[in-house]
């Protein structure tokens, strides 16, 4: 039988709810005893039958109001009560299931972590633990306790507040937990372990003190404390920006190695993949120490938009992390760099939301259909979503848009609530009209924006002309037109900031509202022809079509006040130059750089100092996949040419001054600070460029030796091999001989290796699937190593005779069984094949029907190649 699918629309409330959980287990890796007795209450008197999901257990046995019961129903997926017979509004069940962790390699459900034990629920992971209404709009209090061998696992943790514990005369003990707020099952989490643990407090604003618990693997002490301070720097900024204080008197973290996704916010006991907490100087790069605070910041932040208010049903996903991925964007940008974490966003969000726009699987941030949730764990709800809470801050202001999150946690405390409630909280705090604004939610696709500008001297008139347009995606065929807010700046072309006058009234905003296909705009006076600054700071996510000429992009990315204007036109100005560069490839002509780019990159870098963060991000040049999503059709291998005769012609143009400038930036100690991570990244692009002249190999050769932390290593080894100097060799091995114990330090090496220009890197994949580090079940491994290839060495993945495609194939066979969620994570490059020419898409659909006729296809698996060869 196919898979169903779930229509939002179907959307009806639950029967029966359940209002109290005990939980009980008896963990053992080979066989685990879980006794779940609930309250249950019914809400529809009509109803006369209660279904339970449930799968991948051994069910033993149910008991109503303590006596045996056995008119159920059961199938693949669920037990169906037959409670006609029984007229109470309020009954108990007792449900016994026996669980194997140790053989659970899907990672959801109860499963074991090395040698601990833990659980991953969301979105629908609840059910592999026993028979549940699993489902986000039934909230339950849960007091759990937890039967464990004491030496193998001297930890037993869950959520809410240690209540009760005692020894049993076998070795074992248990530990009893109690959550006082009301949660859905998605939110239940259990560990149990032996761990080293970093404890700390917090004092909330009210007074209140918290205990913080950071448990990780033995020995990893010396890794833990960024994360601990992270978490303490988040609680005090919701404080103050959000006015959102903690509420339980403990906030676990628990650091695991076997983690599908990166972390998860269980109330009161927060579950992380280990590359998202460990990080000291010679084990993690500045990146690295960014995205732990970011991520440990997201996680907390979800205790109030997501746990507190949670969802009403999954399709309402996007309300907690859309407007959660908005609060840790802020918190990076309030504590960091705005312009750099501006930048970095929208560089991502282009790079693969667009693409995954333009993908089979084009969805709204609100999806309207789904087969398997994970599917939907994407950067479409995820990152698009927190642009949508963003344009809504943009257009209300922050005081208004805080008075609206005022207003939505009132009115939603302890509820599973629906986007709608969100966006109708704001409107009604802010006095703002949204109601076209809310198509963005039921919308898919990225909508473009064509302006074009005029300038009438006589008058002093300055009008641009925007017009709307949202092509089709492939679950969409008609749009609408959008309510999107375009912020703007008019420049004169010597770089000065022009004010925005409408018949000589300053405007009160720089945010123009377009709202319809076609709109003029009209200034006056402007005293001088203007260049336009538009969509500045990306203030809604769109592609921006305007005929900039190269002299005016070079003034805006000179002049512009804001960093994040002057990054995009520079990103603008790369863009051309990659466009008509890969029409000369593909025509078989000359490739050549602009006088007038390299011109202005010589600018920039003799004056960096005046933003050294924004030199550095404009000077990075943007990655293959990045320059891929400039094209409909991908030319994989003219991408790559053309990119590497940009990067060899500006780096041998500028070799002078990248050297002097790199010799001026160097480091002696390693700080962690906003201002040592700007200095070493810019300290790095130099020497991304210096790899590729004559003196590569000495330099790059040098700053590895010479290296006091990951960041300067790794930059080193990457550009070794990215630039195949002849010490790259010699480096990898070094580095695999100082790492190999150490799988996560080691995902840097897989992917470096990935990634690398070889002819033969499919070999050396192939190959390393079999390294003592490899291991197949672990899903940073497999990111790392296959994850980076498929998705990231675009030439070698769609190399022509389908070497990459068989090559992906084979790996998802095997993971369609192990671990399907991952196995749906991988398998996106390939179902994106109408992106390249007929000879690719062949091969590609080849390998999409040979996976289709997997005996036992996942639901993962099946709902994106369903899409996909429609
Ligand atoms: N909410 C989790 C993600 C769960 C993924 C389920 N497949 C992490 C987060 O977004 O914070
Ligand atoms: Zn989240």
């Amino acid at each position: 039988m196919l898979p169903k699918a779930k229509y939002r629309k179907d959307y009806k409330k639950p029967d029966f709810t359940i209002s109290d959980i005990f939980l009980e287990f008896r963990l053992d890796p080979e066989q685990t005893k879980v006794t779940a007795k609930t309250l249950v209450h019914k809400l529809n008197p009509e109803a006369t039958s209660l279904r339970l999901d449930g799968h991948s257990f051994q069910f033993a046995s149910i008991k109503l109001n303590d006596a045996d019961f056995s008119n159920y129903q059961q199938d693949n997926e669920s037990l169906t009560l037959d409670l006609s017979e029984m007229s109470a509004e309020k009954f108990e069940l007792e449900i016994v299931t026996l669980l194997s962790p140790a053989h659970n390699t899907s990672l959801q459900g109860l499963y074991q972590s090395g040698d601990a034990l833990c659980t991953q629920c969301e979105a629908e992971g609840f059910r592999q633990i026993t028979y549940m209404l699993d489902r986000p709009d039934v909230l339950a209090r849960y007091t759990t306790r937890i039967i464990a061998d004491k030496t193998k696992y001297p930890f037993l943790l869950s959520n809410g507040n240690r209540i009760r514990q005692g020894e049993l005369d076998n070795g074992y003990h248990w530990i009893e937990w109690q959550d006082p707020f009301p949660k859905p099952s998605y939110l239940f989490a259990l560990v149990a372990g032996d761990f080293d643990v970093l404890r700390d407090t917090f004092m909330t604003k009210s007074g209140r003190e918290v205990a913080l618990e950071l448990y990780v693997d033995k020995g990893n002490l010396d890794r833990a404390d960024w994360a601990m301070a992270s978490l303490k720097k988040s609680m005090k900024w919701d404080e103050e920006r959000f006015d959102l204080e903690y509420d339980l008197d403990i906030y676990m973290i628990v650091a695991v190695d076997f983690f599908n996704m990166g972390a998860m916010e269980n109330k009161g006991l927060n579950i992380f993949n280990s590359k998202f907490v460990l990080a000291n100087p010679q084990t993690a790069t500045d990146n690295d120490y960014l995205d732990v605070e970011r991520v440990i910041a997201h996680e907390y932040f979800h205790n109030w938009t997501g746990n507190r208010v949670t969802c009403r049903d999954w399709f309402q996903l996007s309300l907690k992390e859309g407007l959660t991925v908005f609060r840790d964007q802020e918190f990076s940008s309030d504590t960091g760099s705005r312009n750099v974490n501006r930048i970095n966003n929208v560089k991502f969000l282009r790079a693969v939301q667009f693409a995954e726009d333009a993908s089979p699987m084009a969805h709204p941030i609100r999806p309207e259909k789904v087969i398997e949730m994970n599917n939907f764990y994407t950067v479409t709800v995820y990152e698009k979503g927190a642009e949508v809470i963003r344009m809504i801050h943009t257009l209300l202001g922050e005081e208004k848009f805080q008075a609206g999150m005022k207003l939505y946690i009132a009115e939603n405390d302890g509820t599973a609530a629906t986007c709608e409630d969100f966006v109708s909280a704001m409107e009604r705090a802010s006095g703002v009209d949204l109601t076209q604004f809310r198509r963005w939610y039921s919308q898919s696709g990225t909508p473009e924006l064509t302006v074009s500008d005029e300038y009438d001297a006589n008058t002093l008139t300055y009008r641009l002309h925007v017009a709307q347009m949202t092509p089709s995606t492939m679950d969409q065929m008609d749009k609408v037109n959008l309510h999107i807010p375009l912020r703007i700046a008019l420049y004169d072309a010597a770089g000065e900031r022009q004010p925005l006058k409408v018949r000589g009234e300053e405007l009160a905003s720089d945010v123009l509202n377009v709202t319809q296909y076609e709109q003029t705009f009209e200034f006056s006076p402007v005293y001088k022809q203007p260049v336009p600054a538009l969509l500045c700071e990306f203030s809604a996510p769109v592609k921006l079509d305007f005929p900039y000429t190269n002299a005016q992009l070079i003034t805006l990315m000179k002049f512009a006040e804001n960093g994040f204007v002057r990054w995009d036109a520079a990103q603008m100005l790369f863009a051309n130059e990659l466009r008509q560069n890969l029409q000369r490839y593909q025509q078989n002509q000359e490739l050549q750089l602009s006088a007038e780019l390299i011109q202005a990159l010589q600018y920039l870098v003799e004056n960096y100092q005046q933003d050294i963060e924004v030199t550095t991000l404009i000077l990075t040049l943007p990655k293959e996949t990045e320059f891929a999503e400039l094209f409909k059709t991908i030319d994989p291998v003219g991408i790559r040419v053309v990119r590497s005769f940009m990067q060899k012609t500006i780096a041998n143009t500028l070799k002078d001054a990248f050297l002097r400038l790199y010799n001026h930036t160097q480091t002696e100690t390693y700080q962690i600070d906003q201002q040592s991570i700007a200095l070493r990244s810019f300290n790095n692009v130099c020497l991304s460029y210096l790899a590729f002249t004559d003196f590569g190999n000495t330099l790059v050769a040098k700053h590895y030796t010479h290296a006091n932390n990951m960041t300067d290593t790794l930059a080193a080894l990457a550009l070794a091999v990215q630039a195949q100097l002849p010490c790259r060799d010699e480096l990898l091995a070094d580095f695999e001989h100082k790492w190999q114990h150490d799988g996560l330090v080691m995902d840097k090496w897989f992917a470096i290796q990935a990634t690398r220009p070889d002819e033969n890197v499919l070999e050396i994949v192939t190959h390393l699937m079999d390294h003592p580090s490899f291991n197949f079940n672990n899903p940073n491994r497999l990111r790392a190593l296959v994850g980076s290839f498929c998705s990231q060495n675009l030439n070698a993945f769609h190399m022509i005779d389908g070497s990459g495609y068989r090559f992906l194939v084979d790996i998802l066979i095997r993971l369609n069984s192990s671990n399907p969620q991952i196995a749906a994570r991988l398998v996106e490059p390939l179902i994106r094949f109408a992106r390249y020419d007929n000879q690719r898409q062949t091969l590609m659909k080849r390998g999409l029907e040979r996976l289709r006729d997997v005996e036992n296809l996942s639901k993962d698996l099946f709902e994106k190649i369903e899409k996909a060869l429609q």
